[in-house]
């Protein structure tokens, strides 16, 4: 798989793409990640890339001429934009990601891009949740990590990805290793009775009851808590 990246900081980049499961999908040859800076693609001695908004206010907004020039050859690819108004990202969103041979992530910055850009050169707007970054960085390394753990053979043991929290929509249940006693905090016996169908019953009941007292929104209406504050 390939992922372009159009960042003006793409140095960022350098340590979550080096580490890692990341990092070795990429020494593998399992992941490609190339990179777009829109200063490389600004005209004039400045090499400008963002201008005050029509209409005024506060910020700068990313012009449009820098952006298209490196998204237009790259149509055809699934053009992802982030920004705070885009649509919350969730493993689904990752799933379909990881079926793509080309993706392009195109981190916003200052107060957003030309909106030309986004009706135009893009396929689709991404949010990592309701609180304000300074840019899209964070959310690509999010992208880049979370579709790389589902590249074939990059996760060691893929049953692991399979039973993690968010896939049939349940939290997981806790997890305990040795010793059986840390400081009198003692492991639940269940796990140690290498009894596999207790064992099995009791990781259910855990991730039904961590769901409904942590993210009762993850469950349809009938397994809902009453009064969990969930409509
Ligand atoms: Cl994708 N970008 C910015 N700038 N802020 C965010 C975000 C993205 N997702 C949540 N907050």
């Amino acid at each position: 798989m390939r992922i372009s990246v159009v960042t003006v900081f793409p140095e960022y980049f350098d340590s979550p793409l080096g580490v890692s499961l990341v990092g070795r999908a990429i020494a593998d040859g399992r992941l490609e990640v190339d990179f777009h800076d829109p200063r490389d693609h600004a005209n004039g001695v400045h090499r400008q890339v963002d201008d005050a908004p029509f209409g005024g206010g506060p910020g700068m907004v990313m012009m449009p001429e820098p952006l298209a020039r490196i998204l237009e050859p790259l149509e055809g690819t699934h053009r992802v934009l982030f920004t705070p108004a885009g649509a919350p990202l969730t493993q689904s969103t990752l799933d379909r990601f990881a079926e793509m041979d080309h993706l392009t992530l195109v981190c916003g910055r200052y107060e957003g891009v030309d909106e030309r850009i986004a009706d135009h050169f893009i396929d689709e707007e991404v949010s990592l949740g309701d609180y304000v970054l300074l840019g899209g960085e964070v959310a690509a390394s999010v992208v880049i990590e979370g579709v790389a753990r589902l590249l074939p053979g990059v996760v060691g043991n893929p049953s692991s990805i399979e039973s993690e929290s968010f896939r049939g929509n349940l939290l997981e249940e806790p997890q305990y290793t040795r010793p059986a006693d840390f400081r009198g905090w003692k492991a639940p016996e269940v796990l140690l009775s290498g009894d596999h169908g207790r064992i099995a019953e009791w990781r259910e009941r855990q991730r039904r009851e961590r769901t409904a007292q942590r993210r009762p929104d993850l469950l349809d209406d009938d397994e809902r808590p009453v009064g969990s504050g969930c409509v």
